[in-house]
């Protein structure tokens, strides 16, 4: 059985949602990070870079959310949440989770933790500032292809890549303008939020 290591809202929510749609047993383990439960000596031998989530499958331990949703969706090809090797839809698909990962995630880890990238105060600000340009840019792109080919990033068929994307639009509501600000962004992350699957998920880390 597979064992997700997580906290609430985290990194952990893309992984955690396709465990749900697939449908297979798992357990979750709560690593709550507010207690700095992650600098734990026995959770570093599972990350050890001290990061939620981590995945635990038998002797396979491994980390990275995007890494865990692409071994999970290939793991369980009968959930339909990755399109087949070889074809255009799976080319599409492992651009946008890179691209996810890569691009967008790492803007906001410079929104949420400009301490990681800069010594002072108010090099903070700027880095913060910088941050919320860049999303603000990156939604707007989104947008404009969501409306030309959506709902979903592979246009009618929904697959994890969307799992990944409605994560981050949630890591932006604290924003002066969140994701869900633009219209067509809005409209896939809800379609997505109406899953039952990632309505469970939400429940079971006890977010809204
Ligand atoms: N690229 C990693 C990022 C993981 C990550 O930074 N997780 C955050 C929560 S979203 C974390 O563990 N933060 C704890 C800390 O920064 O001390 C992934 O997607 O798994």
């Amino acid at each position: 059985m597979y064992k997700l290591y997580y906290n609430p809202g985290s990194a952990n929510m893309a992984p955690h949602a396709a465990l749900e749609e697939i449908g297979t047993p798992y357990e979750l383990v709560l690593i709550d990070t507010e207690k700095r439960e992650h600098h734990s000596e026995a959770y570093r031998k599972i990350h050890p870079h001290s990061r939620v989530p981590a995945l635990v499958d038998g002797d396979l331990v491994m980390y990275e959310s995007a890494a865990i949703v692409l071994y999970l969706c290939d793991r369980h090809p009968e959930a339909g949440l990755a399109p087949a090797i070889d074809t255009p839809e799976r080319a599409l698909y492992l651009q946008w989770i890179a691209h996810l990962t890569n691009t967008v995630q790492e803007a906001l880890m410079h929104w949420h933790h400009p301490d990681f990238y800069a010594p002072d105060e108010s090099s903070r600000a700027a880095v913060k500032a910088e941050a919320e340009r860049r999303l603000d840019r990156m939604w707007g792109y989104f947008d404009g292809v969501l409306a030309k080919s959506g709902p979903y990033l592979l246009g009618e068929r929904f697959s994890a890549a969307d799992l990944f994307f409605t994560m981050l639009t949630r890591w932006t509501r604290n924003m002066a303008k969140p994701a869900t600000t633009y219209e067509n962004v809005r409209r896939c992350a809800e379609l997505v939020r109406a899953r039952p699957a990632y309505q469970r998920m939400m429940q079971a880390e006890g977010i809204s």
